[in-house]
């Protein structure tokens, strides 16, 4: 297996976080893909990603996958011993409603954020901004904060009694959250500890 990436990247982090999980992370070869300086939108890497983005897995028999939540999946499902993306259809559902509610409500809004409000990538890449779009997105960031931290009060993790796909998604999203300086509220103690938590985990310092 061979994943293209760009190490430090929060959606490359994702799946790195969930090759650590399964003990997998020496088991696939990294390729470096140089985002800043415009290589996912060359004619090569367009050719396995038509997205443009990173990472992409890329199997033994050439199949090409995309987009982390299905790159977790195979990572996840291809020993028949899940583990973060839930085991019976009422748990894969809850880990696949948090997910998608995080990965749009946290990750992609401050990514946003980062692409429209801030300098982002740069010139050659940030082709089109739209200021206000990305401020609005800044205050998405911060009422999903509220809203997570209003779930943890009920369950340690993002899906339940266990970590999962969706907290690998919120870990992301925390991290570039803190990055572009979109900072947690005070008052959102339940997240704060979910952090905490979290980040003790082994396969955040490996993927790291
Ligand atoms: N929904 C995609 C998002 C991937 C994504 O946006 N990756 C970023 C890096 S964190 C990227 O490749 N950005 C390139 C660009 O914006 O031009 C996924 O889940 O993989």
């Amino acid at each position: 297996m061979k994943i293209y990436d760009y190490k430090g990247f929060p959606n490359p982090l994702r799946v790195r976080i969930a090759l650590a999980e399964k003990g997998l992370l020496h088991a696939v070869e990294f390729v470096h893909v140089d985002v800043p300086a415009g290589e996912h939108k060359q004619p090569a890497f367009l050719a396995k990603n038509p997205t443009a983005t990173v990472p992409v897995l890329e199997l033994d028999d050439g199949t090409v996958i995309s987009e982390c939540t299905a790159i977790t999946e195979y990572i996840d499902n291809h020993d028949g011993e899940p583990l973060l993306t839930g085991r019976t259809p009422k748990e894969r559902a809850i880990v696949h409603m948090m997910q998608r509610r995080i990965e749009a409500g946290l990750l992609d809004a401050a990514t946003a954020y980062f692409h429209h409000a801030t300098p982002g990538l740069g010139p050659n890449i940030e082709t089109y901004q739209n200021h206000e779009w990305g401020e609005h997105q800044r205050m998405r960031v911060v009422a999903t904060m509220r809203a997570l931290d209003g779930e943890l009060a009920t369950r340690p993790y993002m899906a339940g009694e266990m970590f999962t796909m969706a907290d690998i998604t919120a870990m992301a999203g925390m991290r570039f959250a803190g990055f572009v300086k979109i900072e947690m509220p005070v008052e959102c103690t339940n997240l704060a500890a979910w952090c905490a938590r979290v980040d003790a985990r082994p396969s955040l310092a490996e993927a790291a």
